[in-house]
């Protein structure tokens, strides 16, 4: 019997640079690029436990968070790929301060630059819980010559392509380049990301939500009556939905993007603009769930329409079914209109 023909990731996105009419094959090699560091970062991340790369570096991130040594190794990789493929001309980090300049030659002057979370949810790796990769793709906005921080602080509309990668019972790469969302599982038997899911699109409700309800009283009006909400107080007796938070963004979404549902990290009293990274978790997050067929707003204005200030900025997010979003800004409009 024929063994089914298998699309590797490599295979895929050649086949799909026909969507654009004027492609190069830039952002073909790119793509290739961070499929081949997220295949050797997945190396790492399975033996976490084994070596002594788990556990503290002693350092600690631009943020003042612990560093975990895979989060460094996972950063080096990423930008060693990016620097060597010459398919970019900069590149922002969650762990680096500033956006890092590839004035190489034959990068310098490459028409696309990458924001990127480079281990999201580390805090999870003592604890084998699921994490992963983030990434966005944009045009330079500047004409020639070095990188400047106005290529970077681009709206999330402009991404030309957006993905992650999640480390976890399996590891898939999930992307879109502004056509649809596909799925590809890692075959390690071959070391190939394979198609798996092909044209995902996210349920327009789901039964579940995720939050940390910990946060309930920083909450504002309308998430906390939403919260009461998808428990069941406001559904005239609809069974209520299940609270599913594992305190890892991309994993909580991926489960959300597969079976519907809604995250929230909202903001808080004592974190206004909530904890979530525009650039490089919000942003390309978003633009996944938009071309899922979902949703995703800082509580009244849509994610890819925020236009950043600054490299690390954060902003509250409500994402995934876009009859759950919607839900939800429904209920903070009206408790920040007040009573009528
Ligand atoms: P909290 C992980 O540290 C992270 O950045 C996201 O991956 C995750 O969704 C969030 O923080 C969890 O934050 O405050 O609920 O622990």
């Amino acid at each position: 019997m024929m063994t089914p023909k298998v699309t590797v990731l490599d295979e895929f996105i050649i086949k799909r640079q026909k969507d654009f009419p004027f492609a190069s094959g830039d952002l073909s090699r790119l793509l290739h690029d961070i499929g081949l560091a997220a295949k050797i970062i997945n190396r790492e991340v399975n033996k976490a436990g084994l070596v002594d790369i788990l556990g503290m570096t002693g350092d600690s991130n631009v943020h003042g968070e612990e560093v975990k040594k895979l989060d460094i190794y996972a950063n080096e990789e990423l930008l060693s790929a990016l620097r060597h493929g010459g398919m970019c001309c900069g590149i922002a980090s969650e762990e680096n301060e500033d956006f890092v300049v590839l004035n190489e030659p034959f990068a310098r002057d490459a028409k696309y630059i990458v924001i990127m979370d480079p281990l999201d949810g580390s805090s999870n790796i003592d604890v084998n819980v699921s994490i992963g990769t983030i990434f966005s793709i944009y045009r330079r906005v500047t004409e020639e010559g070095l990188v400047e921080e106005r290529d970077f602080l681009q709206k999330g509309l402009h991404q030309v392509a957006a993905g992650y990668v999640i480390y976890g019972s399996s590891t898939m790469l999930v992307y879109t380049t502004g056509f649809g969302v596909n799925g590809f599982t890692l075959d390690p038997s071959i070391g190939e990301f394979c198609l798996s899911h092909p044209n995902i699109r996210i349920p327009e409700m789901g039964m579940t939500y995720s939050v940390n309800q910990g946060y309930y009283s920083k909450f504002e009006a309308g998430v906390q009556r939403y919260i009461h909400y998808c428990q069941g107080e406001g559904q005239r007796g609809k069974k209520p939905y299940s609270l599913r938070y594992i305190g890892s963004f991309v994993a909580d979404f991926h489960r959300n993007l597969i079976n519907g549902g809604i995250f929230m990290y909202p903001a808080t009293t004592g974190s206004p603009k909530g904890k979530l990274r525009l650039l490089y978790e919000c942003n390309p997050l978003a633009m996944i769930a938009e071309q899922a067929g979902g949703m995703a707003t800082d509580g009244k204005t849509r994610i890819l329409e925020l236009q950043p200030g600054r490299l690390h900025e954060r902003t509250p997010v409500f994402v995934g079914s876009a009859g759950m979003v919607s839900k939800v800004m429904k209920m903070i409009a009206e408790e920040r209109k007040g009573p009528q």
